[in-house]
């Protein structure tokens, strides 16, 4: 691939990470006909509760990802549990068994025990899935890699097979998303049948959840069946799979798949963020609406800081 579209794309798939986390933080809980009502179309983002443009927990943490990957030259589970408790700030909204897994890692625990710890056998949340977006493009050419470092990057806070496979599947998504072609047309159903062959056997319940995503492709479901078949929640099968269809349905239009995700409700953020990880390594960097762009946080680890470190992954890549 061209290096600069490569780079694009690194930046992409972290930046709009950012972007809708940020579209999706001010509606988080809200259901898909109260937004509707609320705000129509989602496409601003509105400057309510933690205020335009900023980022949660999801975006915290992928930042976490990167700095680790980029210091590290690559996975170091250690270095990577050091910088989520280093970066842990209160007010971004984190999930309960995240508070105590990296409260379990201030306290000594060993970063590779203290996820099965919670919720007695470890969360089901989908807070490991959330941040994936800089292991899907590092290991972007390396699917054995990538399964085995998104599952253990997961066991740092989210132990359960559910999270690690859903950790596995969106660092997958977008993995595919950097190896394709946004200036052709995307073959959605082959697309998906090759994530239903990289789900493990542990990972059924996802399989099953992407075979509704074909069925739903075929024609256009109203959002009440979406939500139905697929979820909106914050544990992991009930929004990964959902990311993944918003994407793949609007693949076509970048801010719709990303406004689309948000627009079903629940768990906003996270499903933003992470159909904006996919979309954003689609398309790359250069798709995004400035109008967005703009908006977000720029502060000590903002946007620059964030684009600086996809930056850098892209430079170890090319080495
Ligand atoms: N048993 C029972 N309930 C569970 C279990 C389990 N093993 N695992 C998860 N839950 P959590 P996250 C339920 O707290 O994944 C933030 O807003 C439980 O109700 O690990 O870090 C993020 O931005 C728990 O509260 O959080 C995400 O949007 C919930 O699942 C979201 O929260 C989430 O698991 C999830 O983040
Ligand atoms: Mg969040």
């Amino acid at each position: 691939m061209n290096p600069d579209k490569l780079k694009d794309k690194f930046i992409g798939c972290t930046l709009v990470t950012h972007v809708g986390d940020s579209l999706g933080m001010p509606v988080e809980g809200y259901d898909c006909k109260t937004i509707e009502m609320k705000y129509g179309e989602l496409r601003e983002m509105l400057d309510v509760r933690m205020g335009a443009g900023t980022y949660t927990d999801d975006t915290e943490m992928m930042i976490g990802i990167a700095e680790s990957l980029v210091q590290c030259r690559g996975f170091n589970g250690r270095d990577m549990a050091g910088r989520f408790v280093k970066l842990y700030n209160p007010e971004r909204g984190y999930g309960g068994g995240t508070v105590r897994a990296l409260s379990l890692l201030r306290e000594g625990i060993d970063w590779n025990f203290a996820g099965e710890r919670v919720f007695g056998g470890g969360s089901f949340g989908n807070g490991s899935s959330m941040r994936i977006a800089p292991i899907g493009a590092f290991y972007y050419d390396k699917p054995d890699d990538l399964r085995k470092i998104a599952c253990e990057s997961s066991n740092i806070t989210h132990a359960h097979p559910y999270c690690k496979e859903g950790a596995a599947l969106q660092a997958f998504a977008v993995a595919k998303a950097i190896n394709s072609d946004p200036s052709e047309e995307l073959d959605k159903q082959s697309f998906v049948s090759d994530m239903i062959t990289f789900v493990s056997d542990e990972g059924k319940l996802y399989k099953a959840k992407l075979q509704h995503i074909k069925e739903l492709l075929e024609y256009v479901p109203d959002k009440a069946e979406v939500i139905d078949r697929l979820g909106n929640d914050s544990s992991a099968p009930n929004s990964v799979p959902t990311a993944i269809y918003s994407f793949i349905s609007h693949s076509h239009d970048f801010e719709g798949s990303v406004s689309y995700a948000v627009s079903l409700g629940g768990d906003t953020d996270t499903i933003g963020a992470m159909t904006g990880a996919i979309s954003g390594a689609y398309h790359g960097k250069s798709g995004i609406p400035q109008r967005w762009l703009n908006v977000l946080e720029n502060g000590e680890r903002g946007r620059g800081y964030i684009e600086m470190l996809a930056e850098k992954l892209w430079e170890l890549k090319s080495l």
